[in-house]
This record gives C-alpha cells, sequence and structure tokens, in this order.
C-alpha cells in the first residue's frame, strides 16, 4: 500500500480525446520523471455506465463512475481533472475546490468570462487552504516552445515588435462533416476561436511575457448548417431520431484579430478549421530587436531562431533540434534526434502540476491566466459583432 502521504488520487471526468490524452499522461509520468507524489489512477467518470467502465480498463482507471458530484466529494480523491466540453468545466471545478480537491481544467477554462471569473475567484479561495488549480495549456510544455520563452526571456530577441501566430486545421472543411459538441455553442462556447485560437492567445502571451491589451478582429461560419452524426442520441445537437436530417452550426468556423501587446509589439492572429491541408498546423513567429525566432507545431521538435547581430555571410535562420537534454523536459526522454509528439506536452503537464502540489506552490497556467484569454475570447467575439477595438481588461 502506497504511503498515502506520498500517493495522489486522481479522478478524471471525461473520456474522449482528452480523457485518452490525460489518461497517457498520468499512465506515462511516473515512469519518465521523479516525481514527489506518485499518481494513483483512482476513477473515471462519464456518462454513460459501459463506456465508462470500458475507458477505465482501456485507459488505466481502477473504477468508473457516472456521477461526478459523488466522485469530487470522495475522501479518496485529491485531484480532480476536467476532460469535458466547456459547458461543465465551471460546475465541476468549483465543487472540486470547494471539496478541497486540486484542480486541472480543460482549455478554454470556461464558454464565458463571468463563468471563468467564478472560477478564478474559487481558485483564490480554494489557494488559502492549500489547494492548487491549472488549466490545461499544453502546448506551453513542448520543448521547442519553452525554449522560445526562455531566449526571449533572457533578451535575445531585444524588444518585440511583431507576434504572428496562426492556428490552422481543415478536419471539417468538407461541408458534409457531420454536427458534433465542438460545432454547438451550448456546449462549446465558441468554434475555431475559443478550441484552438485559444491556445495561440496563451502561447503567444507565454513565449513574449506580454499580454494583450487591445484587439479588433471577426469572426465566420462559412457552413451554416450540417447532417447530425450517424447514431447521434445526445440529443444536444437536435439528433437523436430527429426527422431534420441536418442541424445548424451555432459556432464561427474561423477567426482572425489585430492586436497590440503591453511593450508595444504588433499581433495577428488566425485560427481556422478551413485551412485545407493543414492538419495541426500551429505557426508562431516572433520578430524582435535583436532576432526572430520561428515554430510550427507540424515540425513541432524545431524552432527556429534568428540572430539579427550574426555576421552577413552567416545571417539567417539556424534550425534549433529542441531534443537535447539540455532543453526543458527533454532529459527525461530519449537521446538526441529522436524526437517527442503531441502527447509529451501532457505528461509534462502532469509532471508540473504533480511538482507544484508537493512543493506548495502554484502551477501555471493558473486559472487566473485562463480568465484572461476567456476576456481576449469574448472581446474577439464583441469586436466581431460591433465592427470596433476592444480593450482587454487585466
Ligand atoms: C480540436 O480542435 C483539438 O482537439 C483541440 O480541441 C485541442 O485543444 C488541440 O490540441 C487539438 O485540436
Amino acid at each position: 500500500m502506497t504511503d498515502p502521504s506520498s500517493s495522489l488520487r486522481v479522478a478524471m471526468v471525461g473520456h474522449a480525446f482528452m480523457g485518452n490524452a490525460h489518461s497517457q499522461a498520468w499512465r506515462t509520468a511516473p515512469h519518465f520523471f521523479d516525481l514527489p507524489r506518485h499518481p494513483e489512477m483512482t476513477v473515471v467518470v462519464g456518462r454513460d455506465a459501459g463506456r465508462a467502465a470500458e475507458a477505465a480498463a482501456r485507459l488505466g482507471w481502477a473504477e468508473s463512475s457516472t456521477d461526478w458530484r459523488e466522485v469530487v466529494a470522495r475522501d479518496d480523491i485529491d485531484v480532480v481533472d476536467i476532460c469535458t466540453p466547456g459547458d461543465t468545466h465551471a460546475e465541476i471545478a468549483i465543487a472540486a475546490l470547494a471539496a478541497g480537491k486540486h484542480v486541472l481544467c480543460e482549455k478554454p477554462l470556461a464558454n464565458t468570462v463571468a463563468e471563468a471569473e467564478a472560477m478564478t475567484a474559487a481558485a483564490d479561495q480554494a489557494r488559502a487552504h492549500g489547494v492548487r488549480a491549472m488549466v490545461g495549456f499544453t502546448y506551453r510544455r513542448v520543448p521547442a516552445i519553452a525554449l522560445a520563452r526562455q531566449l526571449v526571456a533572457e533578451g535575445r530577441l531585444g524588444d518585440i515588435r511583431h507576434v504572428r501566430a496562426q492556428y490552422l486545421q481543415d478536419w471539417i472543411a468538407d461541408p458534409e462533416a457531420p454536427l458534433s459538441w465542438r460545432l454547438d455553442k451550448a456546449k462549446a462556447g465558441s468554434g475555431a476561436l475559443g478550441d484552438i485560437g485559444a491556445h495561440i492567445v496563451d502561447l503567444t502571451q507565454f513565449i513574449t511575457g506580454s499580454r494583450i491589451t487591445e484587439l479588433t478582429g471577426r469572426l465566420e461560419t462559412f457552413v451554416k448548417e450540417r447532417p447530425y452524426a450517424a447514431g447521434d442520441t445526445s440529443g444536444s445537437l437536435g439528433g437523436g431520431g430527429s426527422s431534420v436530417e441536418r442541424g445548424p452550426v451555432t459556432v464561427d468556423d474561423a477567426a482572425s484579430f489585430l492586436a497590440t501587446f503591453d511593450g508595444g509589439a504588433m499581433g495577428v492572429f488566425e485560427a481556422t478549421r478551413f485551412a485545407t491541408g493543414r492538419k495541426n498546423a500551429i505557426r508562431i513567429e516572433v520578430n524582435g530587436s535583436l532576432g526572430s525566432l520561428a515554430f510550427d507545431f507540424e515540425d513541432m521538435n524545431v524552432l527556429e531562431y534568428v540572430d539579427a547581430r550574426d555576421d552577413a555571410e552567416i545571417a539567417g535562420f539556424r534550425r534549433i533540434l529542441a531534443t537535447e537534454p539540455v532543453h526543458p523536459y527533454v532529459a527525461a526522454w530519449w537521446p538526441p534526434g529522436h524526437g517527442l509528439g503531441y502527447e509529451h506536452g501532457f505528461t509534462h503537464q502532469v509532471v508540473d502540476l504533480v511538482t507544484a502540489i508537493a512543493d506548495g506552490t502554484d502551477p501555471s497556467p493558473s486559472f487566473a491566466d485562463g480568465l484572461n484569454v476567456q476576456r481576449v475570447l469574448d472581446a474577439v467575439e464583441t469586436s466581431s459583432l460591433t465592427r470596433t477595438w476592444q480593450e482587454i481588461q487585466q
């Protein structure tokens, strides 16, 4: 029996794509990192008992449940990991924090600023009792991204002038791709803006250490109705035997906005699910007075860097393969050049959360960081509706 003071008993709510990625992280982290507390995958929660039991067996959870309220109240649970659509983040996180559980919540933090504010207030109250809360922007924990942050923080780029960020996918460019919860505002809060735009808002602020202070933006929904998914019995999208074969898309397909960062940098952002041929392309370029950085998640082990002070005959972007032991997180994994993948960011997230809990420190990004991103998303929506520049409350 593990010493209770060393174990960290985890409950995960939701077991779809994010639940799968988080389960991989809870399973793997203790085997590659020397953790100060030992995560125990105690229970996974799902809406359907059969599917939750199957997920427990497949993903490595000791038990399954269909009642998240009962689970977050259990004395033998220390951490609640929220992997559900955004419409349930606030309710679950606030209940878990009130019950004294540490919380990891998937991004975006919530579906509205009001929800994100309530979650942040709950996290602030819980912190007074040593309870920690983190929002799951995992791309910060890709070694090349963490290296980019380090280089900017060391002043190697000088004064930041431009931040260029795109998140390009194409999984619904086909107008016959069926409805899903990510296309339903009631479940997801927004479309490309919150699902993938949230990532580039967080990443650019993380890398530069600056905050967006104002913006002007536009949302677009190219395909306004789609077929219901086969067997969509959830009813959440009107499917489940409805006589109507097609339903409305109630979120944006794409978002683009111009932004100003504190310190004066100019930002250009684009998040779309209609970039045919781009599967998960997070492209960030930062231009400073002393140099530039460039990253593309579809080549995620590489960071490109140019030092403006290089002699002319050798000037130009150098291709840094961020797989050396000296690069963030890499020493725990493979020899140089063997590369990491999408799932490693989730494992690094678990490592940093468990370490913060053991050290009694606040993990990053915090719920307050998630609230800031929510305010940027909300400003884009308001700007698109009103065709006006919007300031971001700090
Ligand atoms: C779908 O767009 C999605 O799964 C996002 O929800 C994730 O946050 C991103 O990491 C990959 O794409």
